[in-house]
């Protein structure tokens, strides 16, 4: 149990699959209360029916493109929990016709959604969630317990992957984002962190050409022969969330069966 007394809020839980979900279930599991988040409508009745069976009671909007329903969810979990231990970004979104053929095909429009939403959303939720996440007395010298905030990231942000395109570009800020963001709130108490998955196929693998041949491909190259799991992801996401990360902060944790770690 490491997250017990321990309140958070997780944005993106669409499905079954997402990691997200995987993430609540862990830190449900630890003993977190636990608030999520809809991206919009379409997406409130399953995240509430997956909640609801984990006991969750907390669930706000959140389309993290909207300044306003950033705000709204800060003075709701204010309002709720008063205090907030950790958050959880799993949150991604390029236009469909972005992520294929060649990057260098890139739209103004498609690189500005892209970062919008996968890479700046991770900053304006710091910034809105910091008042309930800072630790005062002292800050963290104090011996008082860190606040943690989680994201989720892809290889392709640092290397090419083929179709990634300009999520991969996205991701690349989004972990410059993390390093950043570490350094201005770390004063507060409050770290900063990315996990990097391997491929799993979830609803944002949905119609990607190439997927299964990358997914094919893990079990024969990655150092551990396999493809990694939500549950794999999960795990090393509480790790990260929990104490036992107290002094980790502006990292980039590969979760992926050790694929990272190749040349050839
Ligand atoms: P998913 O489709 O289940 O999750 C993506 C989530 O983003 C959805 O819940 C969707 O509602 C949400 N979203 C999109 N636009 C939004 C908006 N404007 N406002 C709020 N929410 C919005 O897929 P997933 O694979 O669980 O993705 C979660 C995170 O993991 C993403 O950041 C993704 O880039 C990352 N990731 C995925 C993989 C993979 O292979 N599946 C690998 C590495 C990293
Ligand atoms: C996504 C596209 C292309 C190649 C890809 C992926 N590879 C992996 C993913 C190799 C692993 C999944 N991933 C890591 C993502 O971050 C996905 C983000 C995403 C997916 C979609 C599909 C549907 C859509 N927009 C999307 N926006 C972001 O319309």
């Amino acid at each position: 149990m490491l997250l017990s007394g321990r309140k958070g809020v997780i944005l993106g839980v669409a499905n079954k699959r997402s990691i997200a979900w995987a993430i609540a279930k862990a830190a449900h599991d630890h003993g977190a209360e636990l608030a999520l988040t809809y991206a919009n409508d379409r997406f409130k009745e399953g995240v509430v029916d997956l909640g609801t069976s984990l006991g969750v009671k907390h669930y706000f909007p959140c389309d993290v493109a909207r300044d306003e329903e950033i705000e709204s969810l800060a003075a709701q979990l204010k309002a709720t929990f008063g205090t907030l231990d950790f958050v959880v970004h799993a949150v991604a979104f390029a236009k469909k016709e972005e992520l294929a053929g060649g990057f260098v095909d890139t739209s103004r429009e498609g690189y500005r959604i892209a970062q919008d939403i996968s890479s700046y959303s991770l900053t304006a939720l710091c910034r809105a969630l910091r008042p309930l996440l800072v630790r005062g007395e002292g800050g963290p010298g104090g011996g008082e317990r860190t606040s943690s905030v989680l994201t989720l990231t892809y290889l392709g942000g640092q290397r090419v992957v083929p179709n990634y395109n300009v999520m991969g570009v996205a991701k690349a800020a989004l972990e410059a984002s993390v390093r950043y963001l570490a350094a201005d709130l770390g004063p507060d108490g409050i770290r900063v962190n990315a996990v990097s998955a391997g491929p799993i196929k979830t609803l944002s693998a949905a119609g990607v050409s190439s997927f299964s041949t990358l997914l094919d491909q893990m079990p024969e190259r990655a150092p551990l022969r396999k493809n990694v799991t939500t549950e794999e992801v999960a795990d090393a996401s509480i790790f990260l969330l929990s104490e036992m990360a107290r002094g980790v902060t502006g990292e980039v944790l590969f979760v992926d069966a050790g694929f990272h770690a190749m040349g050839i």
